[in-house]
Formats: C-alpha cells, sequence, structure tokens
C-alpha cells in the first residue's frame, strides 16, 4: 500500500519527516491532524502519540521523525543529504534535540515550567550556545557541511525556525550571526519548503488522503 503520513503542520518534527519524504521523491499520503484531537487509528499503530507516525501499511509502523528521514534516504536521496560524514551529523542532530529542544521549549512555553523558575532569557542564551558552532561552520560555506544541504541542515533547520519566531526582531538583530540568518532565510524560501508547509485540511475516516507535497486539491462542488 501507498505509505501514510500522520503530520502536523506546525511540528518541526513532523516538518524534518516531510522534508526528507518530499525530498525523497517517494509517493506517500498525509493525514493531517491536530494534536489535541488525534486520530484513532494513530494511537492503535502508536500508541505513544506524537508526530510524525508513518504508517506503511498492517502493523508495519516508524513513530520516530529521523527514523523516518532515514527510511526515506535509504531508498531515495537524489539530493546527496547523507554523502558525507554521517556520524557528525548526528552528532549534530543531537545537539539539536538534547540541549537545544530543551532550552527552546523553556524560552518558548515560559508558563509550561512554572515549577522550574524558569527565565526566557537565560534559556534562549543556552539555546543561542547551541547555535554558535553551527553558525560557526555556516560562516565557512552556506549549508553546515558544504555547499550544499545534509541531513543535519534539514533536520535541524525548523528548530531554529521556531527559535527565531518566538522573537523575530531579537533573532535578526543578532549580531555575529549573519552566517545562521542566512542559512534560515535560505531555507524557509525554498521551493522544498513551500511544499513541506502546504496547508491541508484536517484528516477525517471518511476523507481519501492528499498526496503529501502537493497542493490539495479539493472535489469540485456540484
Ligand atoms: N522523538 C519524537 C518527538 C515527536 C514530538 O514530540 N512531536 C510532538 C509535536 S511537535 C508531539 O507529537 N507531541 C505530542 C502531543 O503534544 O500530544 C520524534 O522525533 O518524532
Amino acid at each position: 500500500m501507498t505509505p501514510i503520513l500522520y503530520s502536523f503542520r506546525r511540528c518541526p518534527y513532523a516538518m524534518r519527516a516531510r522534508l526528507a519524504l518530499i525530498a525523497s521523491g517517494l509517493k506517500i499520503k498525509v493525514r493531517e491532524l491536530i494534536l489535541r484531537d488525534k486520530p484513532a487509528h494513530m494511537l492503535d499503530i502508536s500508541p505513544k502519540g506524537t508526530v510524525p507516525v508513518l504508517w506503511l501499511g498492517g502493523d508495519q509502523v516508524i513513530a520516530e521523525s529521523l527514523e523516518i528521514m532515514d527510511w526515506a534516504l535509504a531508498q531515495s536521496d537524489p539530493a546527496g543529504w547523507l554523502n558525507g560524514d554521517v556520524t557528525l551529523m548526528r552528532e549534530l542532530i543531537a545537539a539539536n534535540d538534547g540541549p537545544f529542544k530543551r532550552a527552546l521549549d523553556r524560552y518558548k512555553y515560559p508558563t509550561r515550567y512554572l515549577d522550574e523558575a524558569i527565565d526566557p532569557a537565560e534559556q534562549r542564551e543556552i539555546g543561542l550556545d547551541v547555535l554558535r558552532p553551527l553558525n560557526a561552520r555556516l560562516a565557512a560555506h552556506p549549508y553546515l557541511f558544504s555547499a550544499t544541504p545534509n541531513l543535519a541542515d534539514m533536520a535541524i533547520f525548523p528548530f531554529v525556525r521556531q527559535f527565531a519566531q518566538v522573537d523575530r526582531a531579537w533573532f535578526d538583530a543578532l549580531k555575529d550571526f549573519a552566517p545562521l540568518q542566512s542559512w534560515l532565510e535560505g531555507h524557509l524560501k525554498s521551493t522544498l519548503f513551500q511544499k513541506v508547509m502546504i496547508k491541508y485540511p484536517l484528516w477525517q475516516e471518511t476523507q481519501s488522503e492528499p498526496w503529501l507535497g502537493e497542493a490539495f486539491a479539493p472535489t469540485p462542488q456540484r
């Protein structure tokens, strides 16, 4: 069967999965959801209840964003995202998913962490410390490893986007971060990202799913 992705448009984990799935050129269908109303079938096949979830049919399920990227690129990697030092790519991704994401959540949603007596400005600095080595890499070439993007660029930039968006004026005014700022800008303007951010209607059990990365064309009303 055609693989089906359970996805939430604004989730950075779901974005990185969509980036790899679209870049791979594989034909995938998408079920758009909102987190407070997850489809029963998604919870059946992945009880931990996070997006993205890629359903390959039957009990074959991939419920981790990086594993979805790996699955897609293992089959088809036309842009060469796996060319290069994959171990180092994964180290950068681990710093993103660990310390950076932790600081991002506390910076973006301080009221969720009232028991921790969070200072959002301090968390923002912790996040910036993780971005500093990325910025240094980007001073040497347009993407993290070379002149073309790879797995690390694509797995990380959706989170930097979120970090920047909390206070765009502050982010844009950061001195010494021009390489990171233009790297982010380039991703946001890319054709691939436009496809990744196509808006789909929420999926309902009775509906057929649109193709991932293709503009949704509703059936004309008679
Ligand atoms: N480690 C997971 C994390 C995914 C994740 O945490 N996704 C969030 C949305 S961005 C989620 O589904 N949270 C569950 C919820 O809020 O109900 C992955 O990489 O796929």
